[in-house]
């Protein structure tokens, strides 16, 4: 008996380990647009055309790679034809990887809206935890999809699933603005290259959060094929600087999610697609300064931008220190100056993962930006922290000691006055043991 007891805790236990694979994740949009999973803030970058029933697209081999690539979302393009056992296999593959999936119903909606389909595929697997959000269809605008058939997939999907927001991409103001109201996250998808300037990110992200008066998140499709491909003369794939300017200006103005297009595109340039590795993860890496809470202050740039042309950035506070992010969308050097908030504590601005500091003088500190260049900056909260790594302890009292009646002085003279004594002490006491 006792041995029997025994195997049945043993198979409870087993049970009980493998049972967080076939909970379903609570999806839902936060406060300031962030998607939350599980109530954790989740920053997707995805890939489209990352999943196809063809030889040589083994979701078995793929997949870890995906993961491994820095990829946390892959769009699913579902297909009415699919197996049930399929389905369930791209499911569970998913989750083995902890992977996100997309799945986009667009063949559904365009061509006849199949209504009796998406409500059956949704009930048949919105437990799944590798569901993300329901993507119900691709550029609405310029398929043969119905407005009326969109929104109410829209509804439908809300009202079988209320665990996973709906999600669907569109082009152009009008489009935006129309198709935005049909949807919890609206996408967008700028390709400028080869006809436009990059800046066309900044544009169209900008476009797409206006369309929803900044209120639904916005997330960006961002280019990694030759538009040569999709019958565009003159096309070519954007260069690895040429990428990662494009994920920056959409982060700068506010994208909650990328999507790179496409997989099936970028494995065949593989300069680009090993740099997505490193781009991936860079931006996880920032990733938790991203999904931390939108402020109000700014800190101001000069030459400001001009017609979304120049030096963009976005202001982030994550654990006791500002972040900013900043991108020259333009082809050529600029030199840009940054004017901080008057209450900020003055010292020095650490440049993010480049092994530098800049000072700051009378609340300003300047960088000469290179040809697309990007920069993050840590900028110091609080005062008398003067290793800017978000707390006032020993370490800046021994910074302090070894500046302490030296010129020049840097990150040590908390209130500015061009000399490090008794005052920044005091200053330093005040905030001790602060973070
Ligand atoms: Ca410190
Ligand atoms: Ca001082």
């Amino acid at each position: 008996m006792k041995i029997k007891s025994f195997f049945i805790i043993a198979i409870y236990l087993l049970l009980a380990l493998s049972s967080p694979k076939n909970v379903t994740a609570q999806v839902a949009i936060g406060e300031d647009r962030t998607l939350l999973v599980d109530g954790k803030p989740f920053f997707p970058v995805g890939l489209y055309l990352a999943i196809r029933s063809e030889p040589g697209w083994a979701p078995e081999i793929l997949f870890p790679k995906f993961k491994e690539w820095g990829f946390n979302t892959l769009e699913w393009f579902i297909l009415p034809t699919n197996t049930n056992e399929y389905n369930q296999k791209i499911l569970n593959l998913a989750a083995n990887n902890n992977l996100k999936l997309l799945p986009e119903l667009s063949e559904t909606i365009r061509n006849s809206y199949n209504r009796d389909f998406i409500s059956s595929f949704i009930e048949s697997y919105k437990s799944y935890p590798s569901i993300l959000v329901w993507y119900t269809v691709d550029e609405p605008s310029i398929s043969s999809a119905k407005f009326e058939d969109v929104n109410d997939a829209y509804n439908l999907i809300k009202g079988l699933d209320p665990n996973h927001p709906v999600f669907l991409l569109d082009y152009g103001q009008e489009n935006l603005e129309k198709y935005g109201k049909a949807t919890n996250i609206l996408g967008t998808d700028p390709y400028p290259i080869p006809g436009f300037p990059l800046k066309r990110v900044a544009d169209f992200t900008n476009m797409a959060n206006q369309a929803v008066a900044y209120k639904k998140p916005v997330w960006i499709a961002i280019q990694a094929h030759n538009l040569a491909n999709y019958g565009s003369p003159n096309g070519r794939f954007p260069t690895p600087r040429e990428e990662k300017i494009m994920v920056y200006l959409a982060l700068t103005h506010g994208a909650k999610g990328i999507l790179y297009y496409s997989f099936g595109d970028v494995i065949n340039n593989e300069p680009l697609w090993n740099y997505l590795r490193d781009l991936n993860s860079e931006i996880n890496e920032l990733s938790p300064i991203l999904l931390s809470g939108d402020i109000e202050q700014v800190v101001q740039v000069s030459p400001p931008p001009q017609n979304n042309e120049g030096i963009h950035t976005l202001l982030k506070k994550y654990q006791n220190k500002w972040y900013l992010l900043a991108v020259n969308s333009e082809n050529k050097n600029i030199d840009a100056s940054f004017n901080i908030p008057p209450d900020w504590p003055q010292g020095l601005v650490r440049v993010y993962k480049e092994n530098r500091t800049i000072p700051v003088v009378n609340r300003q500190f300047t960088e000469s930006f290179g040809a697309y260049d990007t920069h993050v900056y840590e900028i110091n909260s609080l005062h008398g922290d003067a290793n800017i790594d978000g707390r006032v302890d020993s370490e800046d009292f021994a910074l302090l000691v070894t500046d302490y009646l030296k010129e020049p002085v840097h990150n040590t003279d908390f209130n500015s006055d061009g000399r490090v004594d008794s005052e920044d002490f005091a200053i330093l006491q005040a905030n001790y043991l602060k973070q």
